[in-house]
């Protein structure tokens, strides 16, 4: 069995898609409960006003979790209901709402592994340009130091920012998640650098006002290219493209993973993308490389390539059966190689310790006549990437965690609750909880080690 002993099997979520409890115990609002509040900008004007009620009900997730048997829980804290305007006061009842979950989680034996943010920036910041004002560093750095000064003596484990590509991308460049914006691309490159400059101070605070050995890491995500045969050609054009930064967009990993491994840009990022790259300096560099313990990474999908002639990949032309199967939702079809290869090449380059802070499905799931949620597409999901891990770190990938997103259907940001991602169901009319048959196959396999 290639999984090793101390191999930490976990389950996710992040705060404003599971909390609800959007403006009680002093929470400030954030550009989420902005842009979910604003009328067609998600699935049927869904909002993340009560979620699943976690702030309320979370002794019974923490419950749900230990019954599962996760080693570990990441999970995500809401900058707003700590520093309700961002910066400068602190909530007390926000931070105890944490300190306490923290203590449930601890005394069920599950090690939380927190990240600051996933992407809920508070508004009274967002309205000063959230990313686009260099100062987010600062916020940040002090949002930080708030949390590692009161939970720095029991979490150890911390993601300072969750998938960079998605924040700027969708949020600044495409607008279709908050704060909505529609950015030229400088603005987004500019966007980009302040929020690796926040990365860096955070990493900063947490080292210095938490206790004991810290393990940190920022949460990436990327398009991910899959070799379409074993044909050396053919991987080695799709190692290539998956560390380039050829498109004007944001879903490049090496733009956003060399700055904090290697503390510089690719190069063919900065001759790309030329004048819109903004101007930055060796210390902001020296910043941004703080060094960080290991590579966290959020997989989904991936999509084949094929050398071309020149030896560039080119991808597969999609078919009408192309992409199946896939998930409910249409960009996620079911791609276990894309696992395989994100931890290879990671692994290589980077030569870090990779861990699956996210990889999941969305499902048709709902309560059957005989009261219990059947879900074997996701366990057969499940079965595939675990394999697809297992040959990684047989064939010599440093990969020490996994994090099935999510514990709990939730919020699924602009599909609202239509997508559900679960080990457990949740009814949003009555906030019952039932586990789906995924959930006690992974329990199973976390008691065994490993994949039968
Ligand atoms: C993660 O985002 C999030 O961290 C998490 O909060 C979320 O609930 C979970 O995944 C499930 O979505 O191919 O051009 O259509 C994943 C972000 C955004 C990645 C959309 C894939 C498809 C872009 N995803 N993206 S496209």
């Amino acid at each position: 069995m290639a999984f090793p002993q101390n191999f930490t099997w976990g389950t996710a979520a992040a705060a404003y898609q599971i909390e609800g409890a959007w403006n009680e115990g002093g929470r400030g609002p954030s550009a989420w409960d902005t842009f979910s509040q604003t009328p067609g900008k998600v699935f049927e004007n869904h909002n993340g006003n009560e979620a699943c009620d976690h702030y309320h009900r979370w002794p019974e997730d923490v419950a749900l979790m230990q019954q599962l048997g996760v080693k570990a829980y990441r999970m995500s804290l809401s900058w707003s209901r700590i520093i309700p305007e961002g910066t400068g006061t602190v909530n007390e009842e926000g931070l105890k709402f944490y300190d306490d979950l923290i203590d449930g989680l601890l005394a069920a034996g599950i090690t939380p592994w927190v990240t600051l943010f996933h992407w809920d920036m508070p508004q009274a910041l967002q309205d000063r340009g959230g990313f686009l004002n260099s100062d987010v560093a600062e916020w940040f750095a002090e949002y930080a130091t708030v949390v590692a000064k009161r939970l720095g003596d029991r979490v150890n484990h911390w993601m300072t920012i969750n998938e960079p590509p998605v924040i700027v991308g969708m949020g600044y460049q495409e607008g279709v998640f908050a704060p909505g914006l529609k950015e030229p691309y400088a603005n987004c490159l500019l966007a980009a650098h302040n929020l690796l400059r926040a990365h860096g101070r955070g990493v900063q605070a947490l080292r210095s006002h938490a206790k004991g050995p810290q393990q940190i890491s920022l949460a990436h995500t990327a398009r991910e290219p899959i070799p379409a045969t074993h044909v050396p050609a053919d991987i080695e054009a799709a190692r290539a493209l998956y560390f380039s930064c050829e498109e004007r967009r944001m879903w490049n990993l090496a733009w956003w993973a060399d700055p904090v491994v290697f503390g510089h840009y690719p190069e063919d990022g900065l001759r790309n993308f030329g004048a819109d790259v903004p101007k930055f300096t060796d210390a902001d560099m020296a910043l941004i490389s703080e060094p960080i313990d290991f590579m966290a990474f959020n997989c989904y999908t991936g999509s084949p390539f094929k050398a071309n002639t020149e030896g560039k990949a080119k991808e597969v032309e999609r078919g009408y059966g192309w992409g199946n199967p896939r998930a409910t939702l249409s960009w996620l079809n079911i791609a276990p190689d894309a696992i395989y290869w994100a931890t290879q090449w990671q692994s290589e380059r980077y030569k870090l310790p990779v861990v699956i802070s996210e990889n999941g499905m969305s499902n048709t799931d709902w309560v059957h006549l005989d009261g219990k949620v059947h879900d074997p597409q996701r366990i057969d999901f499940l079965h595939r990437y675990l394999a697809s891990i297992e040959k990684s770190i047989a064939d010599g990938a440093d990969v020490m965690g996994y994090f099935y997103w999510s514990i709990l259907d939730n919020f699924e940001w602009a599909e609202g609750y239509k997508e559900r991602f679960g080990l457990v169901h949740v009814d949003y009319t009555t906030q019952k909880r039932t586990p789906k048959d995924s959930y006690y196959w992974y329990r199973d396999m976390i008691a065994r080690g490993g994949l039968e």
